[in-house]
């Protein structure tokens, strides 16, 4: 057992670092009070490979493994949390169910226009009335003359304005339970398909999350990604892929609490001293060193046992439940140390705060992933 990158690893973590302090930082803030997509960021992106990051090189991608993946969505997430979330759903949800089951076609014709980023990756399982219980979905998709007829909604999608196609789940046979649910690729310009206006939301301002009209939108036979009736599955283990990202974003959103909290710390005077030789602060800021510390080899176990073909169930579960919670408390103790100032939008930290609350709620809340915990460890 070793605990070093890859010289590949430390390159890539190298650019990013740059990248994200120089391209990604500068106008978190201001993309944040405005509600702009990062297009100009993204485009950059496109330019570096990073699009198809862990896709293989037929299609597109640079074929590098899923610890490139997390160094990737940590740094962003350092600088930009909602960059941070487009890029990780853009591979993990988007492209990802279409790398890991599409057709030889489907990937020629999808998955190469997700790596060069011509259309942003999004994918559709969560609706109205089917969140937690993903297995409640209501959209149905019919055999109709020749083409399979959907009709129903989809909500909280992250990127589909940016979209040109997306994956989505519906009922194809519905005495079957998750067993009756089928994946779609569906073009987001198909008639019949409405993406609504960008949600109002306590974070996370820049990034696209929409909700989805499916009006008798219609589909070829061969737009079935995968199977018919794997559906749920298919997205289940995709699901299990995206945790890792939010792991790695929410360790990224904890490093930048921390780093703008210790200099804070050093920097600040109250009776007569620096707040930083204070026990009180001392111990706030020692947690949370030593929480990202273990957040993170939570996030590289694993990506790594992903990317060593293990089953990573519960790993994922684990480190995206741990990671939201740290950064939840590291956003937090951050706002503590700055005192009145961290409450203020100046300081940044109040972003931090807003943007970590999500990811004790997407792909799986903290309630859902002890479950599934509790499933794989035996009870
Ligand atoms: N990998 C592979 N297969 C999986 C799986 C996984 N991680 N999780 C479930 N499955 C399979 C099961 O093995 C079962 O297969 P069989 O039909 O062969 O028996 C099938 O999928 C149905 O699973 P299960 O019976 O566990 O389904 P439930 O309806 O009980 O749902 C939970 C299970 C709660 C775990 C699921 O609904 C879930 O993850 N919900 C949260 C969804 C979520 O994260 N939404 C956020 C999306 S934000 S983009």
């Amino acid at each position: 057992m070793h605990f070093e990158w890859t010289e590949e690893q430390r390159m890539l973590h190298k650019m990013m670092r740059e990248f994200a302090d120089e391209v990604v930082a500068p106008g978190a803030d201001e993309r944040d009070r405005t509600k702009q997509f990062p297009v100009e960021i993204f485009r950059q992106m496109a330019e570096l490979n990073l699009l198809g990051l862990p896709f293989p090189e037929a299609y597109g991608g640079a074929g590098a493994d899923y610890i490139s993946f997390a160094i990737v969505v940590e740094e962003l997430s350092r600088a930009c949390a909602s960059t941070g979330i487009t890029y990780s759903a853009h591979i993990s949800l988007g492209g990802a169910p279409l790398a890991l089951f599409g057709t030889e076609e489907q990937k020629q014709r999808y998955l190469t226009r997700i790596c060069t980023g011509e259309s942003m990756g999004a994918f559709g399982l969560t609706e109205p009335g089917a969140g937690s219980d993903a297995g409640g979905t209501q959209t149905t998709a019919v055999f109709e003359g020749g083409e399979w007829v959907l009709n129903g909604s989809k909500c909280f999608i992250t990127n589909a304005s940016y979209a040109r196609f997306l994956a989505l789940t519906a009922v194809t046979d519905k005495q079957k339970g998750t067993r009756g649910i089928t994946a779609f690729i569906v073009p987001t310009d198909a008639p019949g398909l409405t993406v609504l206006d960008n949600y109002e939301k306590l974070g996370l301002h820049s990034s696209n999350t929409t909700e989805l009209i499916i009006d008798n939108v219609r589909v070829p036979d061969e737009n079935i990604l995968g199977k018919r009736g794997e559906g749920f599955k298919q997205f289940m283990v995709t699901l299990d892929g995206g945790r890792i990202g939010i792991a790695a974003m929410a360790v990224g959103i904890a490093q930048a609490a921390y780093d703008r909290a210790l200099r804070y710390a050093r920097d600040r005077r109250a009776f007569g001293q620096s707040i930083s030789k204070f026990q009180a602060i001392q111990f706030k800021l020692a947690d949370m060193a030593m929480q990202i510390e273990l957040a993170r080899n939570m996030v590289y176990k694993a990506a790594w046992m992903k990317d060593n073909g293990r089953k990573f169930t519960k790993e994922a579960a684990m480190a995206k439940l741990y990671a939201s919670e740290i950064a939840m408390a590291a956003t937090h103790q951050a706002i503590q140390i700055h005192g009145g100032y961290g409450y203020m939008r100046e300081y940044q930290v109040e972003r931090l705060f807003r943007d970590a609350r999500l990811l004790e709620i997407g792909e799986g809340t903290s309630e859902i992933l002890r479950t599934v915990i509790a499933r794989e460890i035996g009870c």
